[in-house]
């Protein structure tokens, strides 16, 4: 089988589930949307800007004058804590004994399930400057975001009633990211959420079945050939993982084996900061725009319970395609049976290597 023109399947070991690949069809024409990439030019402090320092909030709170990062708790958390939640929602399971809405047989088989959720949402502001994001701050700068993201994970995870927390970044409109001010999130809440409790499975019952890490054993599979990395350096991988679904998704994995944040050395850490840096520089010039993406962070529940099988990783998710306006749709056979790409994840990653490791806008 040739895994460079020939339709086939490859499968995602960490979430147990296939994507087809269709290289043939990556030269089709488009003739569909083309949108306009707007040349955008931000002042570095934007009065109106609610997470520039010192400026208030929708909430009426008053950013700090900060010089580095600023974390807040959101002003429209998606979770709340436990104590701001009405007694109706205290009930573990809500599922009405009877009412209009509800079928008897269907309470037998317990279709209709809710309960309650909660948890504490938090936004970070990567820098002061309104118009930077995290491809042109310096290493130092990002490096600060490491820490700050480090610190997070640990002061939520301590708390008891939180036993998963998700960091994470959305960047660009296309992203559905509200404010262009270098920013991201944190999700922390009750319950571990799907996509990382199937990473939680996948990567348990290898570790059951082989006694060491999953994501290891690839990263020593991925470093004979080196076809699908994209940068690397002396604690850290970023390449296109040979499951990808998104055309440039990248998946960046630490060369030690840790399950989360608080693990890692200082030089680790650096090297998060260094590696963060080469990639988004990379994506950046790839079609010279801010490259849109959801970006974020996997690492251990923090239950308190042992996590051996866990590693901590990074998955970059950026929707472009072909350009900067043409971006991948995840629309019919996708929505409906499976993930499908055209350019192989060989290609991508050719294409993100050979770019140059300086930003388009550095001398431009
Ligand atoms: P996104 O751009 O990724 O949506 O992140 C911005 C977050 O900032 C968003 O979750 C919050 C929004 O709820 N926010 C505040 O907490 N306070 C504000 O004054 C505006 C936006
Ligand atoms: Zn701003």
């Amino acid at each position: 089988m040739d895994l460079a023109s020939q339709p086939h399947r490859r499968y995602n070991p960490l979430l147990d589930e296939w994507v087809l690949v269709s290289p043939h069809r990556a030269k089709r024409p488009w003739q569909g949307q083309q949108e306009t990439s707007e040349v955008e030019v931000r002042p570095a402090y934007d009065p109106t800007c609610y997470l520039c320092p010192g400026n208030a909030r929708t909430s009426g709170a008053v950013n700090d004058k900060y010089e580095h990062q600023f974390v807040f708790d959101n002003d429209f958390a998606a979770l709340l804590p436990e104590e701001v939640k009405s007694e109706e929602l205290r009930v573990e399971s809500v599922v009405p004994a009877e009412g209009p809405i509800l079928h008897p047989s269907l309470l037998t088989y317990n279709f209709l399930r809710a309960e309650a959720e909660t948890g504490r949402c938090r936004v970070i502001c990567f820098s002061p400057r309104h118009d930077l994001t995290l491809p042109e701050m310096p290493v130092s700068e990002i490096r600060r975001v490491v820490d700050v993201w480090t610190d997070e994970y640990r002061m939520l995870g301590a708390d008891p009633a939180i036993n998963y927390v998700q960091i994470f970044e959305n960047k660009g409109f296309v992203m559905g990211c509200s404010n262009p001010h270098p920013h991201g999130q944190i999700w922390s809440e009750r319950t571990v959420p799907d996509l990382p409790a199937r990473e939680t499975r996948a990567q348990r019952a290898y570790f059951e079945q082989y006694g060491r890490s999953l994501l290891a054993d690839y990263l020593a599979l991925e470093e004979k050939t080196k076809v699908r990395f994209v940068v690397e350096n002396a604690t850290w991988v970023a390449l296109v993982p040979f499951w990808a679904v998104w055309p440039f998704e990248t998946l960046v994995l630490p060369r030690r084996a840790v399950q989360d944040l608080t693990q890692l050395s200082e030089a680790e850490r650096d090297g998060l900061a260094d590696i963060i840096s080469q990639l988004t520089i990379r994506y950046d010039n790839l079609f010279e725009i801010s490259f849109p993406y959801s970006a974020g962070l996997h690492q251990r529940p923090t239950d308190g319970a042992e996590y051996p099988e866990w590693t901590l990783h990074l998955h970059f998710l950026p929707p472009l395609l072909r350009s900067a306006t043409v971006k991948k749709f995840m629309v019919g056979y996708e929505l409906l049976a499976n993930a499908q790409r055209d350019i192989t994840p060989e290609q991508a990653a050719e294409r993100l290597r050979a770019l140059p490791a300086v930003h388009y806008k550095v001398g431009a």
